[in-house]
């Protein structure tokens, strides 16, 4: 696809996470690959940097059985998180501006080490300096939260915001620790982060070589977030979202 129309949709994407108004998928009226999509994911969230924000990290998509059947889609995708995304521990999500968000409970890891390309398990592990449990708030551009892989990965995987609980040394293994959701003290999703690939570890083998790729790498100091076990839950007004990984801890938020 050409440069023109790719920066014009970019903006497009840009605009409508703005202005908190969804669009129509681009793929309905482009052809666009995956690497369009990255390409676009990349452009929009230029935008972003140009007003002030900076990039904090990568996340992983449809890492678990759960997430692909969710969304109809079986291919591991990845997008950026950048500052203006971050919503403190314990604090609060206002909804407006906001189309119809969800959240999904994960596991997030901060890198000691920089990694790109192929790597083992242990050689991927020993790169990374903490480990917490997290909460994604996916927002998807897109009406009715449809699209295929190509719109997703330009609407920089749907996501929207990030909350990130208390950082824990990554001694112990967290391949099969339980994982819960929970609405106002009721759990809305119940799983094991052994769903997350296995174990959660193989995302980050999977995102060293998905950036590696792309001639991109996970940077040391930045966030990895490595995907949900479970299918996202709509949020509402009022509700106090409490995502929770059995050992790790825990990571809340109230909607506004
Ligand atoms: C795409 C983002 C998927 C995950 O954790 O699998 C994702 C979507 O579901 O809209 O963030
Ligand atoms: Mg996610």
């Amino acid at each position: 696809m050409k440069n023109s129309v790719l920066t014009k949709l970019a903006s497009r994407i840009d605009d409508a996470t703005r202005h908190g108004k969804a669009i129509q998928q681009l793929t309905l009226t482009y052809k666009l690959d995956i690497d369009d999509g990255y390409e676009i994911q990349r452009l929009a969230v230029a935008r972003r940097l140009l007003r002030g924000e900076h990039t904090i990290g990568t996340k992983l998509g449809f890492t678990s059985r759960a997430k692909m059947q969710q969304m109809g889609l079986d291919q591991i995708i990845c997008g950026r998180l950048t500052s203006g995304m971050l919503v403190d521990d314990g604090g609060t999500l206002p909804l407006a501006g906001l189309i119809h968000p969800r959240a999904e409970p994960e596991i997030a890891l901060l890198m000691k080490h920089d990694l790109s390309g192929p790597v083992t398990l242990p050689g991927a592990m020993a790169a990374v300096e903490a480990v917490a449990c997290a909460i994604e708030i996916i927002d998807s551009r897109y009406q009715n939260f449809k699209f295929t892989l190509p719109d997703v990965i330009a609407d920089n995987t749907s996501c929207c915001r990030l909350v990130l609980g208390g950082w824990q040394r990554p001694d112990s293994d967290f391949g099969n620790l339980g994982m819960m959701l929970q609405f106002n003290g009721r759990p809305v999703g119940i799983g094991s982060s052994a769903a997350i690939m296995g174990h959660p570890a193989r995302a980050l083998v999977a995102i060293s070589q998905l950036l590696g790729a792309q001639g991109r790498k996970v940077k040391a100091g930045s966030v990895v977030m490595l995907g949900s076990p479970m299918a996202a839950q709509p949020l509402a007004p009022g509700m106090h979202v409490l995502a929770e990984v059995e050992r790790l801890g825990r990571a809340e938020f109230t909607v506004r």
